[in-house]
């Protein structure tokens, strides 16, 4: 038989010597766990005699409630001495000055900004707005807008390329807004008024392009839709976007190869010192092309062309913003200087409205 008062004595020790739970715990298990000392001795007690097991039993039930309290007794002191620890190491000075939060110091981004405004004044001349993939297909980016594999329009459009896909097609970063209209005239009945904005992709950079930029172009098709729709519209569009009564416009002859025919639109302006006034004078600033859609088009989507007919524009973004707010280089929008966003950016809760003004 072993020494009851020795098992005690070195088992309170290591309950008082224990350093954390952890090692608390271990000894409970030691001691009282399953295979521990005590619980082994317990087993043996079936063996016994009579009379050993009426001195033994007791002797070994005292001990285990005994070894029991100090262990529960440590384990409260180890937890109250774990507090105090997090307490003192958690603390906070409740003194230091609040955090302004993004609310206060957040800026939106002047072509946020752009898109917010234009959205806005398209919604107000009827538009819905529509968004789609960055990453299109071939058929949606070209060769439904009239743009076959050979064109020389595609080697113009300095595409992005994904790796080849088995069948040999490749996917590609939409050179255009272009292809969520293909998606709108194929899923909508006309009539159809849609404006969309959205990022767009093309393999060129220096001081006047970004490899991303930002386009708004807007579609509708009806029965009747003409010439004189499409200039009511971007005069509209123009003079709430400008802010300016009367902007003086000119129609250009040109050609794309989604619209015949094909315009593009510039703005009178006057050059002042390092200012370009908008609007009025003698100089002219192209800002937008568009055109009455092209029949080949219209038959990609599935729609007949002796039924239906109608006006798409397509208006950059970013040059826009450069524009309107002064901002005087483009690739400073997209380098991500904290500098920059709080001297151009806009406040968060100071959104466009056709009532409240566009830009304060
Ligand atoms: C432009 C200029 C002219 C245009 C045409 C179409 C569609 F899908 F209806 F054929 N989408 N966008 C278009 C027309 C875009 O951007 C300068």
């Amino acid at each position: 038989m072993p020494d009851l008062d020795e098992l005690e004595a070195e088992t309170l020790s290591a309950i008082e010597t224990a350093g954390d739970e952890a090692a608390l715990e271990a000894v409970r298990v030691a001691a009282l766990g399953k295979k521990g000392a005590i619980s082994d001795l317990m087993k043996g007690l079936g063996a016994m005699g009579a009379d050993e097991r009426k001195t033994m039993g007791p002797a070994l039930n005292g001990l285990k409630d005994r070894i029991g309290d100090a262990i529960a007794a440590r384990r409260e002191v180890l937890r109250r001495a774990a507090l105090t620890a997090r307490l003192a190491a958690e603390r906070v000075d409740v003194t230091l000055p609040v955090r302004p939060g993004p609310l206060v110091e957040g800026r939106i981004h002047p072509v946020s900004q752009v898109v917010d405004e234009v959205t806005a004044i398209c919604a107000d001349l009827g538009f819905s707005v529509a968004e789609g993939p960055d990453i299109e297909t071939d058929f949606y980016n070209f060769t439904a807008l009239n743009i076959p594999p050979e064109h020389p329009a595609r080697q113009m459009h300095d595409t992005f390329y994904f790796g080849e896909q088995e069948d040999g097609s490749r996917y590609l970063l939409r050179t255009h807004t272009s292809p969520v209209q293909i998606r709108t005239m194929q899923s909508v009945e006309p009539p159809i008024r849609v404006v969309i904005p959205g990022r767009t992709y093309r393999c060129d950079s220096d001081q006047t392009h970004t490899p991303m930029f930002h386009q708004l172009e807007g579609l509708v098709i009806d029965k009747q839709t003409h010439l004189g729709h499409l200039k009511w519209v971007l005069q509209e569009f123009c003079r709430a976007f400008f802010e300016i009564d009367n902007v003086r416009m000119r129609f250009r002859p040109s050609h794309f190869p989604f619209t015949e025919p094909s315009m593009e639109v510039d703005i009178a302006c006057k050059r002042e010192g390092g200012e370009v006034r908008l609007g009025e004078g003698e100089d002219w600033l192209e800002i937008l092309g568009c055109g009455m859609v092209h029949p080949n088009v219209l038959r990609h989507c599935n729609l007949d062309p002796d039924i239906y007919q109608g006006f798409a524009w397509g208006i950059g973004l970013d040059r826009l913003a450069m524009l309107k707010y002064g901002a005087p280089d483009l690739r400073a929008f997209f380098d991500a200087d904290a500098r920059w966003i709080r001297h151009y950016g806009f406040r968060p809760l100071d959104l466009p409205t056709l009532f409240g003004g566009l830009s304060r």
